[in-house]
């Protein structure tokens, strides 16, 4: 498996401009090093910059919104065609929209996902009050919200719900947790992760998304983690998880064969001065790409 990096420099998603210079950061500060230690062949394969930083509201927002996530789309459709696993590092998790689009148009044929977040990102424009896309891209995928969005390639939806699961949730508002249900998509808050513990919870999760016919890949929002651990996000959540617990229990699930695409978003480094939270990141990634 050849993995091919690629950034999105995107915040237009969100309210903070900062995580815009996640991508740029990790390169510089964590990629060599997390290179020469991976096993498998990883390669730079460079940034994609959104059109503007600055969050428009509907309409004009949607049709930035859709150039840029085309931009994204079109670059892991052809890196998915060459035969490399795609791994996106955002930028805000409006990215996914692309990231998975394109991967799934590459291979005609809709994916399961794995959503690991302390947001559900299940919103639409009806109801969202803040018009956030980054609140958005989950619905998104699965084929709910603006057209222009949902319908950037012939595959819709991107994502099927029987083969999507969300692990870490805390934060929602309620016509997200009603969506996910109407749609069949199984969530795991952080409840529910106390209560059965987190390596039951992800097994039961992994199970499901790693049987989709398509295959299947796995978004990680770097605020499903702990923000006393993690701070450098651009919307943090108290109570989130362990990262070296995470790192653990990602590296021994398995069907790894049938991975399609990574993503990890949402680093924000103005809220990261000493790189804490960007440190992080490699173990994750190693831990996701590792066959048992
Ligand atoms: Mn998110």
């Amino acid at each position: 498996m050849h993995v091919a990096v690629l950034g999105a420099a995107f915040s237009a998603g969100g309210a903070d401009p900062g995580c815009r210079q996640g991508p740029q950061m990790f390169r510089r500060h964590e990629f060599r090093r997390w290179q020469s230690r991976m096993s498998m062949p990883v390669r730079w394969a460079g940034i994609v910059r959104e059109e503007t930083a600055q969050p428009l509201g509907p309409p004009q927002g949607m049709a930035v919104m859709r150039r840029n996530s085309r931009r994204l789309m079109r670059r892991t459709r052809c890196l998915r065609l060459a035969g490399t696993l795609p791994l996106v590092i955002g930028g805000d998790h409006s990215c996914a929209i692309g990231t998975w689009s394109g991967i799934a148009a590459a291979q005609k044929q809709a994916l399961g996902l794995l959503w690991i977040d302390a947001h559900l990102d299940a919103h639409t424009p009806e109801t969202s009050a803040s018009h956030h896309v980054h609140g958005m891209p989950l619905a998104v995928l699965l084929g709910e919200g603006d057209q222009r969005l949902t319908r950037l390639t012939g595959i819709c939806p991107v994502i099927q719900a029987r083969y999507c699961a969300v692990i870490g949730v805390r934060s929602f508002e309620a016509a997200e947790p009603r969506r996910l249900q109407r749609l069949g998509v199984r969530f795991y808050t952080m409840e529910e992760i106390h209560r059965r513990s987190l390596a039951v919870v992800l097994a039961e999760a992994w199970r499901r998304v790693a049987a989709a016919p398509g295959g299947f890949g796995v978004s990680l929002d770097m605020d499903v983690l702990e923000p006393l651990l993690a701070p450098g996000v651009s919307v943090p959540e108290p109570g989130g998880l362990d990262p070296r617990r995470l790192a653990r229990l990602l590296r021994q699930q398995p069907g790894k064969q049938h991975l399609r695409g990574l993503e990890i978003v949402e680093l924000n480094p103005q809220r990261d001065p000493r790189g804490q939270t960007r440190r992080l990141m490699p173990a994750l990634l190693t831990s996701l790409l590792s066959r048992r």
